[in-house]
């Protein structure tokens, strides 16, 4: 189905049965009679794909007061393995080592129905332990999808079903859906927990060059494989894959000179960075017509991705089965026949150049 729609405009404050706040778009008429709730179908008639906001925006916090405190134990991450804006949040619970702090479930990498009584598809729970490697059962709300969640977080939730989810225990609610304040939440709040709360991805002496790069890095390259690879016309496609090289074309440079993207140090702007690249010749080369260049045609990148890799813990962020599958199995639209290509299988634990650069 093609939906097409206006854009959302302004953004306001909804809450949920506990007075929780989120953001409920405002949408024209005609997108509430023919709404998107996937990603896939967020295409403008000018044929290029537009991402809506994340809707759940609240903040844990160790300020007094807070409605979300830091506890250990009160709140579990729920991603997909194939979903790079949730790995971002999983890398983080791996490399601050908030793992036993906060638990994670991974769901199917395959969307499937999310409810008899419509078509919207995305992404569910196994029903066993044992049906999928990776994916786990819900153990905490007994869910058969993500959507089911957003549900029990908000009656009149009318957005997508987006991975990653922060999910708060104690009051059985959306805390956060979105990766780059997740992440941020992750890096400086639970620091009385973590087991490694000496890494701080975003020091204050860095944090203008992270914000700056994080946004030409998220236009260009993160945001910028699924502007090529949902366009539903030439013009729009050529513009993204044009601005998508140009961007990787900058990040070789910078990586000719220094070890990380943003400084001889690793910050959260190479773990965003990261997580886009690891899928890069595997998925979006093919499966988004990014294949101007590969990224193993670029020495510095490929070398970078490897090394980002071998930090402990991110190599158990990343299951190139699950990444495979969800891609070229879940977009009909995209590849119909769900075939899923054998290569090109790279070994990222392989021997890397970076230790040329002292960090
Ligand atoms: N801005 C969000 C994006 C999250 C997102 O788009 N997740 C995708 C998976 S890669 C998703 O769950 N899509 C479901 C859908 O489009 O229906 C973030 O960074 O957290």
């Amino acid at each position: 189905m093609v939906c097409v729609f206006t854009k959302p405009h302004l953004l306001a404050l909804g809450t949920n049965k506990n007075n929780i706040s989120f953001i409920l778009p405002q949408f024209s008429l005609k997108w509430n009679l023919q709404m998107a709730r996937s990603a896939i179908d967020e295409t403008s008639d000018t044929g290029a794909f537009k991402r809506t906001a994340s809707t759940f925006r609240n903040f844990i916090s160790k300020e007094p007061n807070s409605q979300f405190p830091p506890e250990s134990g009160r709140y579990h991450l729920y991603v997909s393995y194939a979903c790079p804006w949730a790995s971002r949040c999983l890398a983080y619970l791996k490399i601050k080592g908030l793992e036993k702090a906060i638990a994670f479930t991974s769901v199917k990498p395959i969307w499937e129905r999310t409810k008899e009584s419509d078509e919207h598809m995305g992404w569910v729970f196994p029903a066993s332990e044992t049906e999928e490697a990776g994916a786990e059962p819900d153990p905490l709300n007994g869910a058969r999808s993500i959507r089911e969640l957003y549900e029990l977080a908000s009656t009149n939730y009318a957005g997508k079903y987006t991975v990653p989810v922060l999910w708060d225990k104690k009051l059985k609610t959306i805390v956060n859906n979105e990766s780059s304040e997740i992440i941020r939440m992750f890096n400086t709040e639970f620091n009385d927990i973590a087991e490694n709360a000496a890494l701080d991805l975003y020091p204050s002496h860095l944090q203008a060059q992270i914000d700056e790069t994080n946004e030409w890095v998220y236009d260009g390259i993160n945001n910028g494989v699924y502007k090529c690879g949902f366009a539903r016309k030439q013009g729009p496609y050529e513009e993204a894959a044009i601005q998508l090289y140009e961007a990787l074309d900058k990040c070789e440079e910078i990586l000719g000179r220094q070890r990380y993207i943003c400084a001889n140090t690793l910050s959260e702007a190479d773990i965003k960075l990261f997580v886009t690249l690891i899928r890069f010749d595997e998925v979006y080369a093919v499966h988004f017509k990014c294949n101007k260049k590969l990224l193993r045609d670029y020495p510095n990148m490929f070398n970078y991705t490897k090394d980002i890799f071998q930090i402990p813990g991110m190599s158990s962020t990343v299951n190139m089965q699950h990444i495979k599958r969800h891609y070229y199995g879940s977009h009909p639209t995209v590849n119909p026949f769900g075939i899923i290509p054998l290569g090109p299988d790279i070994d990222y634990s392989s021997p890397h150049d970076r230790n040329r650069f002292s960090s």
